[in-house]
């Protein structure tokens, strides 16, 4: 049971947030379709370069971690377990160049968010898989999202299938309109007029 007078569980909530049991469904674009056969994962901008097919992004090492999301749209859903692969895994594959800070991740249909490099290669980021055991669902990001836990859920980009690395700091999708570049849920950095 949740009970928000739990303190270990209110510290749990960000500001302004209010805890879901479903799981809501936030998409600017249809669901892409996705064939094992044919999907890539490319590695672009300031790297040698890297180009997974599906089995061979499935064979990278993996992890399953635990973590809590929270949407801009104020729910968030504790003890989300995820399988897949670290950022830092692939970011090792690709080659990085020394000047390369910053990165967006990419998919299907123009959806884009960033960050600092540094935010992605911590522990907790990661590509997934698999939500609470079972294969993500296609309108949740299905086959693979990213999962950034620090940040506003916006930040963890659906049905991810690139990393481009930047010298310089690139806003993404949400972040050109309106929404705050950081995106901090303990902070409230919500919207980009309070940056
Ligand atoms: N490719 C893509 N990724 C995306 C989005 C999107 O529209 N397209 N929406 C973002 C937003 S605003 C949120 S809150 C979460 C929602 O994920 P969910 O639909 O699994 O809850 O995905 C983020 N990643
Ligand atoms: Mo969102």
């Amino acid at each position: 049971m949740f009970r928000k007078k739990d303190p270990e569980m209110a510290a749990r909530i960000p500001p302004g947030q209010h805890l879901t049991r479903g799981w809501p469904v936030l998409s600017a674009s249809p669901v892409p379709p996705f064939d094992a056969a044919t999907w890539r994962f490319r590695c672009t901008g300031l790297c040698d370069g890297a180009d997974f097919s599906w089995d061979e992004f499935r064979a990278l090492p993996s992890v399953t971690l635990t973590n809590d999301i929270h949407c801009v749209t104020a729910w968030s859903k504790l003890d989300n377990v995820w399988d897949g692969v670290l950022f830092k895994e692939v970011a090792a594959r690709a080659g990085v160049k020394p000047e390369a800070a910053h990165a967006l991740v990419k998919a299907p249909y123009g959806y884009d968010a960033n960050l600092p490099l540094e935010a992605l290669m911590e522990d907790d980021v990661l590509f997934a898989w698999n939500h609470d055991g079972e294969p993500l669902e296609p309108k949740h990001g299905g086959p693979l999202r990213l999962v950034v836990p620090k940040r506003y859920f916006w930040k963890s980009t659906k049905w991810a299938n690139e990393i481009e690395f930047l010298d310089h700091d690139q806003r993404g999708f949400w972040e050109v309109r309106g929404y705050h570049n950081d995106a901090f849920p303990y902070l409230e950095q919500r919207y980009s007029w309070q940056e």
